[in-house]
Parts: structure tokens; C-alpha cells; sequence
């Protein structure tokens, strides 16, 4: 049992911290006794989300508490599992991946990372686990199936992969949301600590909201238009907004107009997505599009902003450009109320690989990769096929693939077969049932807490650093010292070498992580010693700054005076300082994309199969596949139906709460319908990241709310042919009744 940091024990106590579950990074106040958490409630002095929080900050609570939550190493003897030392657990993965490193060479090892990896500062070492197992392209993770394209659009056009252009909420009027339900995602590389409320200001100043979805939203219903669109298709309506702009002279580039080059190749390779020839293919009519791109253009400040709908789809790669390219026209990137570039505390940009795109191809298919990672499409043929290069080893860290990429069955499959697995994680649940040992980090309440990759996408900027509430057990390990002493321990090379290392390590380990974000941010952009690290410093800057840094600079003991997070200012202008393109100029007509919009162009010669389409959906009370082990977060209706247009439902002879079955090439899923006229007919929406039924998942609850899961039905070979991420809304599927059929036997039955 875990103790209090504090040691008294007779009156509650107040803890401030970032709930860390979501991109939102709400202030959260939580209110403690006796190593007891009494309540979680929103911290109204947090200066980002102001008070705000959705209802899973409770799970911080049921997260830490949960009995399946693992907390000792665990190794997989048959169909059980023991408990087993960290020296043993270390030793295991140490002599199987040197076994299988000496056979079949490092190319035989790879690594799948999730989600929750980037939202902790253990992330900060996973570069060291990625040495140590001598990764060069077999990497994974979840960036294949979520921001790929964003970070693809920001290297071909801006020369530099974390440069994400964020809505700036506070000072827009007009915002375009393509493919985003922040009501119930609360946000994504946009975070805003309450993005609704962010959203409702801006049609209270006079501003206007327009969502584009083939779902209406929670956030649809609360915007001034929503405007239903065929999945898949948001190039096509996109394309046709910039064609108008272009042909009714309505491009104004403002600031940027020194900075942009290909406009006019754009303006060609754009000519022939009139709002005529998409409105078919869209569903949206030419009137509506020709009326919105206008509206748009002539907006004082606008942002257009797309997410998982128009990212994780047939043209996700060209869509996201799109985007892009809309505020590129309006000269509103960059610009105040627009969308711009968030200055963390930590140089992301200074530190991070700019990214480079097909590099390694895959070895199977030749998919090409993106920033040193294949796309999790090829994960499980990576595996199944035979050959030099085949993966016989994996490492997980904080993911669950099996249920969160395509073709879920093929991967359980091919995760069984592979030689050894070890997984890094709080849980034994689809994924790391398969691995051979599972190493499970401390909760995130028994450490410190500090934002570093998300910090990269804030709306303004902003630094926190929370404090551990709990001492970690005994015997525990944090993220980052497993992933620290699993990278020393698997690194290649000499004996002195490796002797070498390990003194490093143990210094390292010592030190402690904190010790390393401080550097981070003393050397930052608002830190203590700036101006010894910035490229803009004279000489004589940096010498002085060694002598006198200045005092009033970040550091982490800076940020110990300001537990509620430090407001660092809206965010402001970085061009041209942070285009890195060979030019320095914004290149809005990229190559790579101009080839790919052939594929659009048949694809609006040939229309679609006629098939119903598969979207994804969130809900505010889920979170990917792992926190249906709450019971206060599953509580209420079954979540995990499929929502379908009455019209649909009637033609389909389909009855609301009968089961359907849901089915593609990959294979079938059956679940209760939802008939609801919020969405498109044609269309149906079906949650990600439940299926907990599967065998030896040891998540009790989550086993109870079962569900079924998604990408059991999506197929890894369905792609965007440039990003090769594979797609995931926008699914060609073919829906049956199930239910109806069977109630009618049973009613036999009961009359016989
Ligand atoms: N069809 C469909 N599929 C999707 C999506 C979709 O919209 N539709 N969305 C995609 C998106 S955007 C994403 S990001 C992915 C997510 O894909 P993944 O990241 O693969 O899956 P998660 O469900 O986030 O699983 C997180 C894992 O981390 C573990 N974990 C939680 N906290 C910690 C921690 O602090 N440390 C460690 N070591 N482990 C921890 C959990 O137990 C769980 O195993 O899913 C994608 N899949
Ligand atoms: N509560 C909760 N919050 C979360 C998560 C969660 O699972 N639950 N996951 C977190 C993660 S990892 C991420 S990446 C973010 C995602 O954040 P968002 O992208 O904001 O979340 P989604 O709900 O997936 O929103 C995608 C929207 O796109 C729509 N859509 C589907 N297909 C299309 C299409 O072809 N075109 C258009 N225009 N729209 C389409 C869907 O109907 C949906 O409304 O959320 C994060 N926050
Ligand atoms: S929106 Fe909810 S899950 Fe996300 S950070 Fe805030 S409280 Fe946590
Ligand atoms: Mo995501």
C-alpha cells in the first residue's frame, strides 16, 4: 500500500496536479487523508482550464486503486502468470533479446508504442530503449493510426514534423472543424484545458462555428452550423473551398505572401475540384461549399482545423494538406485567431528530428515510413512472413494494438507466434496477454508529473510541473527507469562500452528524471540559461548568462512556486524563423501530395461502391481501449453500439437495440444498433477500443462491459496510399440484422 509523500495525518490535504488521461491537461485539486483519495475536482486557479474537467479525471482514482492494475513484474508460465523479481524479469528480456539478436540480427526486433507513452515524461527515455534494442525502421506505434498525416504535412510543407499548427481559440471568429468532436475528446493537438468553453466564447464575441462530420456531434450540436459530409470525401469538399477562393479571387495571403511558393502549381493541380463536380461525391451541395469558402476567406481571423475524420481515412495524407492549404490562402497561419505554433517550454523544435518520409521501406510490402517508423499496417505481416528481417521479438510500451490497429484477429495471431515478447504496461489485456513478461511502471499519482510532448500543441503557452502524491511502493519502478535500464541492458557493443554505460546509467537513475527536465527547461526558451542555448546569442549573451542566469527563468523549482501551472502568454508569431524547408518558404504544393491527388481524381470519375460506410466514434466517459476497468467511467447504457440513420435501419429491416452484424473482408463483428437521425444515411459509427472478452484478460470490469471491437472488422490493407496509414473511418462494410431472426425463433419456441 502506498503512502502519503505528506506525513500528517490528521487533516485532509489538497493536491494540485495535470490529470494526465487526456490532450485537455486539466488542473485537477484532489483531496486526500491518510493515503485515501477523498475527492477530484477541477483546480479553478489552473490558468488553462480554469476549473475545468471532464467526468474521467475520476479515473486517476480508480486507475491508482484498481486491484488488476499490475504491480509487480509478471511472467506468463502457460496460462498463468507469477510474480517474479525486476532482476529477473530484466535478465529474461536481456537473454532473449541477445539470443535472438545473436541468430537473426537486430532487424529480428522491434517495438510498438502507445498513447499513454507520450503523455508521461518517461517519454523522454524511450529514446534510450530504442538504442538499446538497436531499432532502425522496425519501429511502431500509435502515431500510424492518429497525427501521421499532420506531422507529414508539416515536414513537405514546412520542413520540420512537430510544427503543428493549432487553432488559436481565444482570438478566432471563425472556426472550421473537419473531422474533430472535441465535446467528447476534449480536444486534440489543440489543447486547450476546456476546449468547449474556448469554443462557446467564440460565438459569444460575435464569431462563428462551423462542423463538418458525417455524424452530428456533440460538438456539432453546439456550433452555429453543421454541415453532414460522406466519410472519406473531405479532400474533394476542400479542394473545391480552395477552387472557389482561387477563381473568385478571394486568396489573401497577408503576411505570408513573401514566405509561400508553388501557388500556382496549386491553383492547376486544384482546377478540376469545382463545388459542381464534389457535390455528389461529398453529399454536400456546390452552393453550401461555394457559400463557406467565402464565408471563410472573408473572415477578420479564421482556423481550419481537422482531426481523426480527416486524418485516418482513404486520403488522409491530401486531406491534411488541405487543411494546411485553406489557412495558407486566407493568410491565416501564423497569424493571431488563425492557427499557429505553440512555443513549449522545452525546444521540441530546437531538440526534435525534423523528419524525413519513405526512407525505409517495409520490408514486405515496401510501404514507405515516416520518421523513423513503419506503419502499424505491416506490423503483423512483419511478423508472419518468413524471410530475413522477420520480427521474432517485440517490446510494447503503454499500447494495446490488438485492439487499437486494423485487422486485431491477425495480430493476436501473429503476436503468439512471435519468439518472445515483453511488454512495459499497468495491465494483462489484449496486447500483453501474448507477451512473456510484463514489467508494470509505478501509477501515475506516485509520480512527478510534467507534459512534454503534448505541451507541443497547447493553444497558449504554458508550463506545470506537479509533484508525486504518493511515495512509489518499494521495489517500484517508474516508466523511464525501466525503459533507462532495459536500454543500458540491451545495448550492443563492447564490454567496456557497456561498462561504460552503466556508470552513466547509475548516475543517470540517481539523478533522477526531474533532474533532466529541469536542465530541459533551464536551457529552454523561457529558462534560466536561454540565452546560453539560443542560436540567436551573441558570444558574450552566453558567457554572461553563465555568470548571471537570469533568476526570474523557468526551472523546475521555478514551477514548485506555481502549482496550479504557469500561463506563459498567448501564443505568438514563429515564421520565418521556423520554416525549415531547404528555401525557407512554406511549400504549399508539395510533390508527394501533387502525385496522390490522381488517385482523388479517379476516385471522383468512379464514385464509391455504394456499400454502407464505417466511421469511428469517442465517447466523453472512454478512453482508447484501456479505461473501461473504472466502474464509475462504465457506468450507464452499453456504449459500444452501432449508430445508423432510421432510413438505413428500415431498408435493413434492422430494429434499435437488435443486434447487427457489421462485416468486411477481414472479418465480422456483432453489436446492439442505435437508430439515431444524427447520422448521415449511408453511414455507420461504431466505437474503437473495446472487445475485453478475449481470453486470459484479466480486467474484471472492463470483461463485464465487453463490447466488441472495431478493428477486429478494419483492414490493414485498405491504406492511404502516402501516408500508408491504414483506414480506419470511412469503411466499406456490409450491415445485416442478426437479432431479428433469432427473437423470432425464440418467440416460436415460447409459443411451442
Ligand atoms: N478504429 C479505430 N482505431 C483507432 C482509433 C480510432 O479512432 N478508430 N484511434 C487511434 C488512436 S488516435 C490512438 S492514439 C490509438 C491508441 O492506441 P494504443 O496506444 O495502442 O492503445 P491504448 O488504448 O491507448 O492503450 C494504452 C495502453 O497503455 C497502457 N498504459 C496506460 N497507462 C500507462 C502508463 O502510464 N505506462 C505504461 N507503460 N502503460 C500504460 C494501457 O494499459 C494500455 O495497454 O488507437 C487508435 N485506434
Ligand atoms: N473521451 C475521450 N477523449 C479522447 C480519446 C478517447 O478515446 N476518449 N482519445 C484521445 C485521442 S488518442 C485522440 S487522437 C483524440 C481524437 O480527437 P478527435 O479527433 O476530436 O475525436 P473523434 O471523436 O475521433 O473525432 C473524429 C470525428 O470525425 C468524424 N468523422 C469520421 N469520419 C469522418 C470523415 O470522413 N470526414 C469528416 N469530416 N469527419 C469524419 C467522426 O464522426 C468524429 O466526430 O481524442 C483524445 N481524447
Ligand atoms: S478532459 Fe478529462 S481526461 Fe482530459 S485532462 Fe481533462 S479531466 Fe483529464
Ligand atoms: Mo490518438
Amino acid at each position: 500500500m502506498s503512502q502519503r509523500i505528506s506525513q500528517s495525518n490528521d487533516a485532509p490535504e489538497l493536491h494540485f496536479r495535470t490529470c494526465h488521461l487526456c490532450e485537455a491537461m486539466c488542473g485537477v485539486v484532489i483531496e486526500h487523508q491518510d493515503g485515501k483519495i477523498l475527492s477530484i475536482k477541477g483546480d479553478k486557479e489552473d490558468p488553462l482550464s480554469r476549473g475545468h474537467i471532464c467526468p474521467k479525471a475520476v479515473a486517476l482514482q480508480d486507475l491508482h486503486e484498481d486491484p488488476d492494475r499490475l504491480r509487480r513484474p509478471v511472467k506468463r508460465v502457460g496460462r498463468d502468470w507469477v510474480e517474479i523479481s525486476w532482476e529477473e524479469a530484466y535478465a529474461t528480456i536481456e537473454e532473449n533479446v541477445k539470443r535472438i539478436r545473436a541468430e537473426h540480427g537486430s532487424e529480428a526486433l522491434a517495438l510498438y508504442v502507445g498513447n499513454p507513452s507520450a503523455h508521461t515524461p518517461g517519454v523522454l527515455l524511450l529514446p534510450a530503449l530504442i538504442a538499446g534494442l538497436g531499432l532502425k525502421s522496425q519501429r511502431f506505434s500509435a502515431t500510424s493510426v492518429d497525427q501521421l498525416p499532420a506531422m507529414l504535412a508539416s515536414q513537405q510543407m514546412l520542413g520540420h514534423q512537430v510544427l503543428f499548427p493549432v487553432p488559436d481559440l481565444d482570438r478566432t471568429d471563425f472556426l472550421l472543424i473537419v473531422g474533430g468532436n472535441p465535446a467528447a475528446s476534449n480536444g486534440s493537438l489543440m489543447s486547450a484545458g476546456d476546449p468547449m468553453g474556448r469554443i462557446k466564447s467564440i460565438r459569444e464575441r460575435g464569431g462563428r462555428v462551423v462542423v463538418v462530420d458525417p455524424r452530428r456531434t456533440e460538438t456539432a450540436e453546439k456550433a452555429d452550423e453543421h454541415i453532414f459530409i460522406k466519410p472519406g470525401t473531405d479532400f474533394f469538399f476542400l479542394a473545391a473551398m480552395a477552387n472557389v477562393m482561387f477563381k473568385e479571387d478571394h486568396i489573401r495571403l497577408r503576411h505570408l505572401a513573401e514566405m509561400v511558393e508553388g501557388v500556382t502549381t496549386l491553383r492547376a493541380a486544384l482546377a478540376e475540384f469545382t463545388p459542381e463536380a464534389v457535390a455528389e461525391i461529398t453529399g454536400v451541395p456546390a452552393t453550401k461549399i461555394r457559400e463557406l469558402a467565402r464565408d471563410f476567406a472573408s473572415a477578420y481571423a479564421g482556423a481550419c482545423y481537422g482531426r481523426m475524420g480527416s486524418c485516418v481515412q482513404e486520403f488522409g495524407g491530401i486531406t491534411t494538406w488541405m487543411l494546411y492549404v485553406m489557412n495558407i490562402l486566407t493568410g491565416n497561419m501564423d497569424r493571431e485567431g488563425g492557427v499557429m505554433f505553440t512555443n513549449p517550454p522545452f525546444d521540441i523544435v530546437g531538440l526534435g528530428p525534423k523528419g524525413n518520409y519513405g526512407k525505409h521501406p517495409s520490408r514486405v510490402s515496401g510501404l514507405p515510413d515516416f520518421g523513423g517508423e513503419q506503419s502499424v499496417a505491416v506490423l503483423a505481416e512483419e511478423i508472419l512472413t518468413p524471410g530475413k528481417g522477420k520480427i521474432r521479438l517485440l517490446g510494447t510500451h503503454a499500447g494495446n494494438p490488438v485492439l487499437s490497429t486494423p485487422n486485431g484477429r491477425q495480430l493476436d495471431e501473429a503476436l503468439e507466434s512471435l519468439d518472445f515478447m515483453f511488454s512495459i504496461d499497468i495491465y494483462i489485456n489484449e496486447t500483453t496477454r501474448h507477451a512473456n513478461i510484463i514489467l508494470p511502471p509505478t501509477s501515475a499519482l506516485e509520480r512527478s508529473h510534467m507534459d512534454v510532448a503534448i505541451a507541443a500543441v497547447n493553444v497558449r503557452n504554458y508550463a506545470k510541473w506537479s509533484p508525486p502524491l504518493f511515495e512509489a511502493p518499494e521495489d517500484s519502478r517508474h516508466d523511464w527507469q525501466i525503459l533507462l535500464e532495459l536500454g543500458t541492458r540491451l545495448m550492443p557493443g563492447s564490454q567496456i562500452g557497456r561498462g561504460l554505460r552503466g556508470k552513466v546509467m547509475q548516475v543517470v537513475q540517481k539523478l533522477g528524471l526531474d533532474a533532466g527536465l529541469d536542465l530541459m527547461l533551464r536551457f529552454g526558451p523561457y529558462g534560466t540559461h536561454r540565452k546560453l542555448a539560443s542560436r540567436k546569442s551573441s558570444l558574450r549573451e552566453r558567457l554572461a548568462a553563465v555568470v548571471l542566469p537570469d533568476r526570474n527563468g523557468l526551472s523546475i523549482k521555478k514551477l514548485k512556486k506555481h502549482p496550479h501551472g504557469l500561463d506563459l502568454g498567448p501564443l505568438h508569431r514563429a515564421f520565418p524563423d521556423w520554416i525549415f524547408t531547404p528555401d525557407k518558404k512554406i511549400v504549399v504544393a508539395p510533390e508527394l501530395y501533387l502525385k496522390d491527388v490522381a488517385r482523388a481524381r479517379e476516385k471522383l470519375r468512379n464514385g464509391h461502391e455504394g456499400s454502407m460506410l464505417l466511421i469511428g466514434r469517442r465517447h466523453v466517459r472512454s478512453n482508447n481501449s484501456w479505461m473501461h476497468n473504472s466502474h464509475r467511467l462504465v457506468k450507464g447504457k452499453p456504449r459500444c453500439t452501432a449508430m445508423l440513420h432510421p432510413d438505413d435501419a428500415a431498408r435493413l429491416g434492422i430494429v434499435d437495440g437488435a443486434n447487427v452484424r457489421v462485416a468486411t473482408r477481414v472479418g465480422a463483428i456483432e453489436l446492439p444498433a442505435e437508430i439515431t437521425d444524427s447520422l448521415m444515411p449511408g453511414v455507420i459509427s461504431v466505437p474503437h477500443g473495446f472487445g475485453h472478452d478475449r481470453e486470459g484478460v484479466r480486467l474484471e470490469i472492463a470483461r463485464k462491459v465487453a463490447g466488441v471491437s472495431l478493428n477486429d472488422i478494419t483492414d490493414e490493407r485498405h491504406i492511404d496510399a502516402i501516408t500508408a496509414m491504414p483506414v480506419l473511418n470511412g469503411v466499406p462494410v456490409t450491415v445485416t440484422a442478426v437479432d431479428v431472426a433469432v427473437a423470432s425463433t425464440t418467440a416460436e419456441e415460447l409459443a411451442g
